[in-house]
This record gives C-alpha cells, sequence and structure tokens, in this order.
C-alpha cells in the first residue's frame, strides 16, 4: 500500500510543478477577514462559524468515501466557513435547509471546486475534495465547498423525500446554490472572485455534474462526473435482478435461509474468471489482467456449462441462466431488456467493500437492494413503477444531451466510470456519451475514461487517479486530454493508463505503445458494447 501512496503523492509533485498555469494568488488570509465572514448576509445563508484552521503536516485524509481509502496529505492553512441556507421548519418539526462547508486555502490558486456529494446526501462532507485522486484539490490551492444536499440524514435516509423543498434542493437545486455562495464567499474573502469553477465528484456526486452542465450551464467552467447516479431507479432494477436471479440458485442454511454468496463456490468464481480472461485480456493486445476492450468482449458463460454432471471444471446450467439473467439486465414480459446489464469485465469478483462490490453475490445486503431472500421480480410492474415516478424523471440526468451553452463557453466534461460497477453500469455511461457526442456535432469537449477492474466509484486497485489536473489544462490552457496513468502498483514496469474512447484512436495509440512496451492504453468500447440486447 505504501508503494501505491508513493506512487500517487510523487505523480502530484511532478503535476503541481508543471500544471500551474495561473499565478498563484499572494493574498494572505487572516484570521480577521476568516471571521469577519461569519456577519455577511449572503443570499438567505446564515453563517454558523468562520475561523482558520491551521497548516497541518501529512495526516490521514479519507480519500474514497466509497471504499474508505485513505491517504497522507498535507494540509494548507485555510479559512473554514460553515452555514446553511434557507433554514426552515417542516410541518413535522424537522429542520431543514442547504447546509454547506466551504474551505478557503491560503495557497488559493483563483480557482473554486465544488465537492459532489453521494448517495442520498444528507451529510456535509469535509471540503478536501480528495476523489479520485485522492490528492485533495483543497492542498492543491482549490477554493473547495461541499453540501449536504438540503437535508441531514435522521435514520431513514429518504425521509426527506416528504419534504417538498428537500426533495427539490436533493434533485438538483443544492448544487447552484451553494457554488454560487462559494464564489460570493471567495470573492469577499480574496479580494477577487474565481477565475475558473469546477465540479468533481462521483456517484450522486457525479449525477451533480451532469445536472450543472445540462441546466446550468453558466455555473461552471469544466465538470468531472464519476460513475454518475443518471438514473438510479433503472440502476437499482438491474441490481435487484442480478440478485433474484442469484437468489433463486441459492442453496439454504440449516435455518432455512438462503445463501446467496454459495450460489458460485469460490471456485466457480475463479473458473468464471479464468474463463472471461482467457476470452477477453488480450483482446486488447496485452494480457495484463485489465479487459480494455470491453465492445470485444463476447463472453458466454455458457461456454462454461456442464455437459454432463457439475464438476469443479464446469458451471451447471441454472448458474449459467442466472449469469445471463444478472449480466444481460432486467427483461420485461416482452422479452425487452428495460436496463442496462453489465459487461464481463475482470473486477466482477470484486473487492467487497462498500455496498455495491461485486455483481456476482456477495451476500452482503446492498443498502437499497431487494428484501433478503426475495425470488420474484415483476420487472413489467417495477418498471411501469419507475416510469411513473416523478423523483426518478427529476433526478435523472440520461435524457438531456444539448451542452450547446455549456460548450459555447469553453466548458469541457469528463466523465469516468468503473467497467465493473455492480450498480451504476458503465453501459449508461458509454451511451450517454455517445448520444452527448452526437447531439452536439463539431464540439470536442468531452471524454469518457472506463476505468478496468474498478466496482462503484472505487475498488478493483484502480481508483487511484488524476481526472482533475487534465481538466484544468484542457479548460484553461487547451491541452487536448490524452490517456491517464493510474497511480497503482505497477506490475512488470508496465504502468496502466486509462484512454480515451475512441477506438480508432485507441488502436493507434496501442499500437505505439505496443513499440515501446511501457504501458498499456485503454481501448474503449463502441455502441456495441452494450451486452444487454
Ligand atoms: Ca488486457
Amino acid at each position: 500500500m505504501s508503494r501505491i501512496l508513493t506512487t500517487v503523492l510523487a505523480l502530484a509533485m511532478a503535476i503541481g510543478a508543471t500544471g500551474q498555469s495561473v499565478p498563484r494568488s499572494t493574498v494572505l488570509s487572516s484570521p480577521d477577514r476568516c471571521g469577519a465572514l461569519a456577519s455577511l448576509d449572503e443570499q438567505d445563508a446564515e453563517i454558523a462559524s468562520a475561523r482558520m484552521i491551521p497548516p497541518a503536516p501529512p495526516g490521514t485524509v479519507l480519500a474514497n468515501r466509497f471504499t474508505g481509502a485513505t491517504v497522507q496529505v498535507p494540509l494548507p492553512g485555510y479559512c473554514r466557513v460553515q452555514g446553511i441556507v434557507d433554514p426552515r421548519k417542516a410541518a413535522d418539526g424537522t429542520t431543514y435547509g442547504i447546509g454547506f462547508a466551504l474551505a478557503l486555502p491560503d495557497n488559493w490558486n483563483g480557482r473554486l471546486l465544488y465537492q459532489g456529494g453521494s448517495g442520498f446526501n444528507g451529510i456535509l462532507n469535509e471540503p478536501l475534495a480528495a476523489e479520485p485522486s485522492g490528492q485533495s484539490a483543497l492542498a492543491r490551492g482549490f477554493a473547495v465547498i461541499s453540501t449536504d444536499g438540503g437535508h441531514q440524514q435522521r435514520g431513514n435516509p429518504l425521509a426527506f423525500l416528504d419534504d417538498q423543498q428537500a426533495a427539490l434542493d436533493f434533485a438538483f437545486n443544492a448544487v447552484p446554490t451553494v457554488t454560487r455562495l462559494g464564489k460570493e464567499l471567495a470573492a469577499r474573502f480574496y479580494g477577487r472572485a474565481p477565475h475558473h469553477t469546477y465540479s468533481a465528484g462521483c456517484s450522486t456526486g457525479g449525477r451533480e455534474g451532469m445536472l450543472a452542465a445540462e441546466r446550468y450551464p453558466l455555473l461552471f467552467d469544466g465538470v468531472v462526473a464519476g460513475s454518475p447516479a443518471m438514473k438510479v431507479w433503472h440502476s437499482q432494477l438491474a441490481a435487484w435482478n442480478a440478485q433474484v436471479a442469484f437468489n433463486r440458485i441459492a442453496p439454504k442454511g440449516a435455518d432455512g435461509k438462503l445463501l446467496p454468496r454459495e450460489a458460485f463456490s469460490p471456485s466457480d468464481q475463479r473458473l468464471l474468471h479464468a474463463a472471461v480472461a482467457a476470452k477477453c485480456d488480450a483482446l486488447d493486445g496485452l494480457a495484463d489482467g485489465f479487459v480494455n476492450d470491453l465492445a470485444g468482449c463476447r463472453f458466454d458463460p455458457g461456454a462454461l456449462q456442464c455437459r454432463g454432471g457439475k464438476t469443479a471444471s464446469c458451471l451447471s446450467e441454472e448458474q449459467v441462466a442466472a449469469l445471463r439473467t444478472a449480466f444481460g439486465g432486467p427483461r420485461d414480459s416482452q422479452g425487452n431488456v428495460v436496463a442496462s446489464g453489465f459487461p464481463y469485465d475482470l473486477g466482477l469478483l470484486g473487492e467487497h467493500v462498500g455496498n455495491a462490490a461485486s455483481v456476482l453475490p456477495s451476500g452482503v445486503p446492498t443498502q437499497f437492494g431487494p428484501p433478503p431472500g426475495a425470488l420474484d421480480l415483476s420487472v413489467d410492474k417495477e418498471i411501469e413503477r419507475i416510469r411513473g415516478n416523478p423523483m426518478a424523471m427529476l433526478t435523472d440526468t440520461s435524457r438531456w444531451t444539448d451542452l450547446g451553452t455549456f460548450y459555447r463557453r469553453g466548458g469541457k466534461i469528463l466523465f469516468y466510470h468503473g467497467a465493473s460497477d455492480p450498480w451504476f453500469s458503465v453501459l449508461d455511461t458509454i451511451d450517454y456519451y455517445e448520444r452527448l457526442t452526437a447531439a452536439n456535432p463539431g464540439i470536442d469537449a468531452s471524454r469518457l475514461y472506463v476505468v478496468p477492474g474498478m466496482a462503484h466509484c472505487g475498488g478493483g486497485g484502480t481508483e487511484l487517479f488524476d481526472i482533475l489536473t487534465p481538466l484544468v489544462d484542457w479548460v484553461e490552457r487547451g491541452a487536448v486530454p490524452e490517456a491517464i496513468d493510474l497511480a497503482q502498483a505497477q506490475t512488470n514496469d508496465r504502468r496502466h493508463r486509462l484512454g480515451r474512447r475512441d477506438r480508432a484512436r485507441g488502436r493507434r495509440q496501442r499500437g505505439r505503445e505496443h513499440a515501446d512496451r511501457c504501458r498499456s492504453s485503454s481501448g474503449m468500447p463502441g455502441k456495441e458494447g452494450s451486452l444487454t440486447d
């Protein structure tokens, strides 16, 4: 692990030396100027505290909320402002309002970053912006603002949806509200407004970046949208579909309860993993443990089906059928796939971290999964319910593809998504990216980086990479992003890279990289990569 962290920090230092296109502010904050922010009356915001936090030597910082991964990061001194916008009491006495925390660093680089949330929000995360690189945007001089999304979790994480304004704040309103406030407060503190504003986040944070680019095209100059929760209810249906398929073939314990994890024995899982590797790893030109050509990976578990009785070297007919159902995506009674399934990627065994680590059953109940032991799923009924769900419509960011205003202002948006994400399928992001590209012809302002092996916003050993620096360089210097190095443990002197989603270019790049035999690129799957039909 220390080797990984060393790589990350070395990378951070290299980037810091070359990636800074704008002179750093020489303005130094003072405790008085920070404290003075507490008395401001801004946008109906009540500022509860504004105080200087002294510089800190390298300390443990949560680098990934989804996996709990930490890094050692030195932090600058900063003015930390916390407050709430539009506080009010609901009919049931619950206090609502859009909570925010803002960090204004001494070494300000002139930029503001909105730090995306996660899940259904409800938690005010420290504004360090350490995802996904583990480098902390605050440490790099960004002013950073975070929000709880308009409510504070109290037991039931979905209770806030019963409150109209809290639901609207979560769906979209919190993002522009706190971002505009952050710009105002930064201008007051530093004496000048941020020259560029960014959004970075994963899952719900990725969705928030997308919704800003789609609905508030004047708000950000650049967006990092990781594993975006762009159609949550559809994704949830796909996850249920997989779990029910596996429940149906799971054995029962002595207490009569289903044991989903035992639907595939450890040797069955290794067999499946080896078969996917044999079929698909080398398609990208390098047998390196990563499937970088998802589109070319035409794996069918039927190849493993026993010809006779079940043995350790084959899968039963029922196991094969369950895999086809789970990875193929939920089908309605007419046989139509109504939500994306999942590609076969070598992260499919997952590191069982977080609440959604693998498409294969982990035995760990998922936060939003079906009731334990569920054996039935009416896809017709569920999809009908989703299509009529106003909250699903309001939070859906998968449909709007016109980013004309955002792009014409010079806006750029970088997506990343784990190929082994068992919750929000990478196939949805590939599909959106293709529609986005088609809907904005002639504009080169977006990239999608598919992360091999990575689960939902982390895991797989491929979760640490710096995507913020290439975004800033593209927005501010016009430097078109290319492949991104993964800051991970290196094997056989090869360093893995995340390539751009362009097959022809991927092939050319693979050719070059074969030549130097030092790096492997990540060819991105094309539309034919959809395995859901
Ligand atoms: Ca490979």
